[in-house]
């Protein structure tokens, strides 16, 4: 086990597309393992592949536990999809690859996630409310999107001032790619 680099915004990896698994092997498991302990020590609910550079569609959530052991209930995704999605909610969300920032997020309110787990076993579950959110916050670091792209151009411009800054101060170059939207978000069916 391992705890892995989580890359932040504008990092231009976390604007691919990431590929389908097309196998799950030992380096997939391995990776679904040294993410989990990753999430768990940042900490947070969900980590995507891409966050920490490789562009497969590999997802881990962990939506309601706490600092106790005993109540992780971890959950791998290989190749989720959503399906559906009904009624609106805002939610105030975070990123571990945007640090230093929240904001509210119109999303679905209900949505159906399909997936298969490590072992290709079906995974189908109809959420709502937070674990609805996280499933579409993951499933858009797929496709290289942030939730940052799903603000006002106002607000997410005042966020990328304060990056611009960060980097002028400390020196670091701000690399090409990051910044640039990408292609129109996904219209799911
Ligand atoms: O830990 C996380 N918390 C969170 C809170 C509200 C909405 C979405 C999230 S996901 C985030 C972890 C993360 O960045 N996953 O990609
Ligand atoms: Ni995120």
């Amino acid at each position: 086990m391992a705890i892995l680099e989580v890359l932040q915004f504008p990092d231009p990896r976390l604007r691919r597309v990431s590929e389908p698994v097309r196998e799950v092997t030992d380096e997939i498991r391995r990776l679904a393992e040294d993410m989990l302990e990753t999430m768990y020590d940042e900490p947070g609910i969900g980590l995507a592949a891409p966050q920490v550079g490789h562009a497969i569609r590999l997802v881990v959530v962990d939506t309601d536990w706490t600092e106790e052991d005993a109540d992780r209930k971890p959950t791998v995704l290989v190749n989720p999809e959503i399906r559906g999605g009904e009624g609106r909610l805002v939610w105030t969300e975070g990123c571990l690859s945007v640090p230093d920032f929240t904001a509210d997020v119109e999303r679905a309110e209900r949505v159906e996630l399909h997936a298969t787990g490590l072992d290709g076993e079906p995974i189908v579950e109809s959420v709502e409310g937070l674990r609805a959110v996280c499933f579409q916050h993951e499933l858009d670091h797929l496709d290289g999107v942030l939730f940052v792209d799903r603000l006002s151009l106002l607000k997410r411009n005042l966020y990328v001032q304060k990056r611009k800054k960060l980097h002028r101060n400390e020196e670091l170059a701000w690399p090409t790619g990051g910044e640039r939207p990408p292609a129109p978000p996904v219209q799911r069916p």
